[in-house]
């Protein structure tokens, strides 16, 4: 499955309310070099096509979250991850580090798959993230000439993954979800529990996540989650995309293992 399929497939099998457990790893540090490394290194014969992309050549890894509200990532580094993501057909879903409509934009351009948007609290601030991601008329993103020069061809339209991650996401989480232009939500875990005042896995977080989850599925839209433990984990086959752990995290079970 090429990159943008996966894109039209989430969308289509959350319209059926099949969720597709699709698991992701969240990069947070990894330099181009580091994640075609990690990944296996280019395909055979150059970039990943058919039944050969879409995380089979990239030890399961199904799609890339670049992580650039916490980490070491920022914008610059978006192109070069982008470009490896391509060749091994894996889709790319940014972790924008506010609500800014320019960085959307950029990383738009450059050939994300889509933008995953922290901390979105209301319908209103949901609007306005569409009105960041799409061009006109749905909305008032902008196009430039550099664009071509990057070589991005049609990505179709981006993903728009408003995060539910405080007390009063979770409040408006169906409204949030119901915005037009809104392909789902993706639920930030652990600053939802310090929201609700506990810890990640204990009450009441876990009803709140089950109930984002029901929400959204029953809106026919797109749910996701990063979720780095197991328990949070063991919700996969609710979710579509399932942001497994980091890179860092990654990176410490191999060296424990390599050295203990
Ligand atoms: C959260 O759990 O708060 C997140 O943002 C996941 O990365
Ligand atoms: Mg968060």
């Amino acid at each position: 499955m090429a990159a943008s399929d996966l894109v039209s497939a989430l969308r289509t099998a959350a319209a059926d309310r099949r969720p597709m457990g699709r698991r992701g790893l969240w990069v947070s540090f990894l330099s181009a070099y580091g994640l075609e490394a990690a990944l296996g290194g280019p395909p055979p014969g150059g970039s990943a096509s058919g039944d050969q992309a879409g995380g089979d050549q990239a030890g399961g890894i199904q799609w890339l979250g670049l992580d650039l509200q916490h980490g070491d990532l920022d914008l610059a580094n978006v192109v070069p991850l982008l470009r490896v993501a391509e060749r091994a057909g894996l889709p790319v879903f940014p972790r924008m580090a506010s609500h800014a409509a320019d960085a959307i934009g950029r990383v738009v351009d450059a050939g994300a798959q889509g933008v995953i948007v922290p901390g979105v609290e209301s319908a209103d601030e949901a609007a306005a993230l569409v009105r960041a991601i799409r061009l006109p008329p749905a909305g008032g993103r902008s196009t430039g000439a550099a664009r071509t020069a990057l070589g991005v061809t049609d990505v179709g339209e981006a993903l728009l993954l408003p995060m539910v991650e405080t007390a009063a996401g979770l409040h408006n989480a169906a409204d949030i979800a119901a915005v037009d232009g809104v392909d789902g939500i993706f639920i930030g875990p652990y600053d939802l529990s310090m929201s609700l005042g506990c810890k990640p896995g204990q009450e009441p977080v876990m009803t709140a996540i089950a109930s984002v989850v029901e929400t959204v599925r029953s809106t026919g839209k797109i749910v996701g989650m990063f979720t780095g433990r197991p328990d949070l984990l063991a919700l996969a086959p609710t979710l579509d995309l399932v942001a497994v752990d980091t890179d860092v995290s990654a990176l410490r079970r191999g060296l424990a293992d390599l050295f203990s």
